[in-house]
């Protein structure tokens, strides 16, 4: 024998589904409960941090190609930041900001780098933070997401590969773009060339001539400076000497735009792994010219901003 029941009738849950949110950075539409953009990928949770705010907040591109330091100088860049509010006040917003800071960070203590940025869209950390400068009023609100260099390459060279790519690059105000000084200097061009591509993937992107890429701030930042001494003293004349053509390149259709050199690790020995083969290792953290871009980078956005 069954006992009768009351089932309640719980169809009002059903209502929150006929409200949709749209994603921060493609716009798609998504149910309020989705953790990833059903079209891009990105997390919603961006979508629901920033739907109740009066200031919306800027994106910034830290773009490169693989294994060009991409995730060591953005989580270093966040821990410098949170540890001096005297310089530049840094709150995090979500979980994912400190991620990035907390695995970066922990790599580099137990004397290692960290792994290589996973290819997936809703794998990567989206550093979600707001900025406040000393004397200023209205806090900055960022979004600046350690995309893999794989995938940035994939989309530049097969457009509408990777859509959250496509569409974040479009939103971005401002970015940081990442050159391996080491490959510069032993004379491949390689680095040369994809940053090039890079930014006349950017150019084409948006070429507006006020509002478009080409007035946009661009910081060019060698990155594993620590490795080369004379890049570090002098971070265009270096740009000058080993990648004219670049260098050019940003004189003529970049308006913006300034070179940088930034380093993390004071030393590095290599070591033979079974599993990964030759593995750089990090024998002491001593960073330099991490926060220079992007203290550079905020003064260009707050002008621009009036
Ligand atoms: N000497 C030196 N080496 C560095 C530095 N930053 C990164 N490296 C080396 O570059 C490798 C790649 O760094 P990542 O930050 O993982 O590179 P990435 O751009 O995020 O690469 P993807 O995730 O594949 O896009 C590290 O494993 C280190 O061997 C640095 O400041 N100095
Ligand atoms: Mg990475
Ligand atoms: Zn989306």
């Amino acid at each position: 024998m069954t006992k009768a029941a009351i089932q309640p009738l719980e169809s009002y849950r059903l209502a929150k589904y006929a409200v949709p949110i749209a994603c921060y950075i493609c716009e798609t539409d998504n149910t309020f409960d989705c953790e990833f953009c059903s079209h891009c990928a990105a997390p919603m949770a961006l979508a629901h941090q920033t739907n109740d705010q009066k200031v919306q907040p800027q994106m910034v591109g830290v773009i490169g190609p693989s294994s060009v330091g991409k995730t060591v100088y953005l989580g270093m860049l966040m821990d410098m930041l949170s540890r001096q509010p005297e310089r530049l006040h840094l709150l995090a917003r979500g979980a994912f900001s400190i991620t990035l800071q907390q695995t970066t960070l922990s790599a580099l203590s137990r004397c290692e780098f960290p792994h290589k940025t996973p290819n997936e869209p809703d794998r990567w950390n989206w550093v979600h933070c707001q900025i406040r400068r000393p004397r200023q009023r209205r806090p900055l609100e960022l979004i600046m997401p350690d995309m893999a260099g794989e995938a940035v390459i994939e989309e530049i060279d097969h457009p509408h590969t990777f859509r959250v790519v496509r569409s974040f690059l479009e939103k971005c105000t401002a970015a940081m773009i990442l050159i391996d000084a080491i490959q510069v200097k032993e004379g491949g061009r390689d680095q040369d060339f994809f940053t090039m591509k890079l930014l006349s993937y950017l150019s084409e992107l948006d070429n507006d001539p006020k509002q478009g890429w080409a007035k946009r701030p661009v910081a060019l930042i060698f990155s594993k400076a620590d490795q080369c001494e004379q890049c570090m003293e002098d971070p265009d004349a270096y740009a000058k000497m080993h990648a004219a053509g670049l260098w050019q390149y940003c004189r003529e259709r970049f308006v913006c735009h300034k070179f940088f050199a930034s380093g993390v690790a004071g030393a590095c020995a290599a070591r033979e792994s079974l599993l990964d083969g030759h593995v750089e290792v990090p024998l002491r953290v001593e960073p330099h010219g991490i926060v220079e871009p992007f203290e550079w980078l905020l003064q260009n956005l707050l002008a621009r901003q009036g």
